[in-house]
Order: C-alpha cells, then structure tokens, then sequence
C-alpha cells in the first residue's frame, strides 16, 4: 500500500504500470489533479478532505464487475462501522445516503489487471452530495474498507443485491443508445440490470446511468423496444 500527496489520478497510475502490480496493491492519494469517474467526468475533492484510492488486482474472477460490487460493499460497511453513515449501493457502482451521492467507483482494466477505484466523501462533497463528516480519518477508512473486503463471504450475490437500493424502483436507465424505464426487478449473475418496461419487456442493461424515479400511480411512460438486449 503506497499513499502519495498529490497525482493525477489513482486508477491512472496503477493502470500505467509505474507502481506496485502485485494482486491487491493499493494507492491512496490526498488529491487528485484530474480524477475520474465514468465516461471521462470529472471527480471533485479538495485536497486532503476526502478519501481517494485504488486498488489492483490481476487475479480476476469469472465476472470482473464482482470485484467492483465487493469493493462497493466494502465501502459501505467501512461508512457505517468509522462515522454511522448508512448508505445503500445504486446500481451499477454508485453509494447513496438517500438520494445523495456518498462515493462512486471506477472499474478500468488494463491486459491482466483491473484496477477499482473508490471515492468517498469524507470531509467535503458538492452541493446535493453525502459525505462521512468532519472529524472522520481518511486512513482509518481506508483500513476499515480493506478489513470489510476481506471479511466480505465468498458469494456476495446474496449481499449485494440485499444492499442494492436500485432494486424494486422505478427507474431509467440512461445508455449512450437508448433510454430505459421501468421497474429495476433484478441483477443477472454477469452483473446486469433486469428493468421490467411498461409493454412487459425485460431489458438487460450492461452499462448507463440510473435515475431513481418515485413510482407514480397510472404511470403514462411508453413502451420502449430500442434498448440493446430486450429479452
Ligand atoms: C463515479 O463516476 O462515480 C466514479 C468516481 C470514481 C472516483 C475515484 S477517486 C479514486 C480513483 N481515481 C480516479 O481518478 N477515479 C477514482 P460517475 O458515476 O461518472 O460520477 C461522476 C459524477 O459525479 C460527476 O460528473 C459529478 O456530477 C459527480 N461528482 C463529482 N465529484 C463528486 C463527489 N466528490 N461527490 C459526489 N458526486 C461527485
């Protein structure tokens, strides 16, 4: 485990190679000068005040995106046992308190490696967004995120989809091809989002941004039939 002041990103440099590449080497930096969340966004965090780290790993399991839900649930206990911030997981990686963001995970691979990274709002977020609070030790939520992993059981199936606020609401689903809504019923064994449309269509979602919708009586939404994999 290295901690650094300042780099650009963690997931970046644990994918460039440029340090450790044993299984489970984690980097933790106090900023980042240009971390990243999905689809090339920006991920905000003023130096020292939230918790910044990567983790990689070259011994991948069947379905890779496990590595990102044990991670997330990780994420989660440590948020609970450190500062009593209960939070649930939004589908596919994102940790809630309500409806507000607490911390986002970027899974990128390179060759035989994927590197998770984790953001956790400790001492700031932005305007809308959770966070664990003032008087919280990044470090010890680091150690405490790495403790939760390795207690997680060896089948998170269960556990992840027990914490998954995603399930049972009414949702869309934003993919760069297609708008989903419907009713979030399940997550496939490969990690997908099973959304139930208004015509009893069962979409399976790889990818794309939720949005949670409060379910509404005599709901109006159209049948879609342009999503990628209707079943
Ligand atoms: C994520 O992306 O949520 C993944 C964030 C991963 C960050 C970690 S930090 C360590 C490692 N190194 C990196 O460079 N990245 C990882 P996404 O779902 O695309 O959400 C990004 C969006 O969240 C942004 O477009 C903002 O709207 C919002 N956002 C940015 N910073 C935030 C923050 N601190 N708290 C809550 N929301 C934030």
């Amino acid at each position: 485990m290295e901690v650094v002041d300042e780099t650009t990103s963690t997931n970046a440099d644990l994918l460039s190679g440029k340090n450790s590449q044993v299984h489970r080497s984690v980097l933790m930096a106090r900023h980042q000068t240009a971390g990243r969340g999905r689809l090339n966004r920006v991920w905000e965090a003023p130096p020292g005040a939230n918790l910044l780290f990567s983790i990689l790993f070259t011994d991948i399991p069947a379905v890779p995106v496990e590595l990102t839900h044990r991670v997330g649930l990780a994420a989660m206990i440590a948020s609970e046992r450190i500062a009593g911030v209960v939070a649930r997981l939004k589908w596919p990686n994102d940790l809630l308190v309500g409806e507000a963001k607490l911390a986002g995970i970027l899974a990128q691979r390179s060759g035989e490696a994927v590197v998770v990274g984790t953001g956790i709002n400790v001492g700031w977020a932005p305007d809308g967004a959770a966070r664990l609070g003032d008087h919280v030790s990044t470090v010890e939520v680091l150690a405490e995120v790495l403790r939760a992993y390795d207690e997680l059981p060896a089948d998170i199936g269960p556990m992840y989809r027990e914490h998954l606020g995603t399930l049972g609401q009414q949702v869309r689903v934003e993919t760069h091809a297609a708008e989903i809504s419907g009713i979030a019923l399940d997550v496939s064994p490969e990690g997908q989002l099973l959304v139930l449309d208004a015509c009893g269509i069962t979409h399976r979602c790889d990818v794309g941004d939720v949005v949670h919708l409060r379910p509404r009586s005599g709901d109006t939404s159209e049948c879609r039939s342009d999503a990628d994999h209707p079943e």
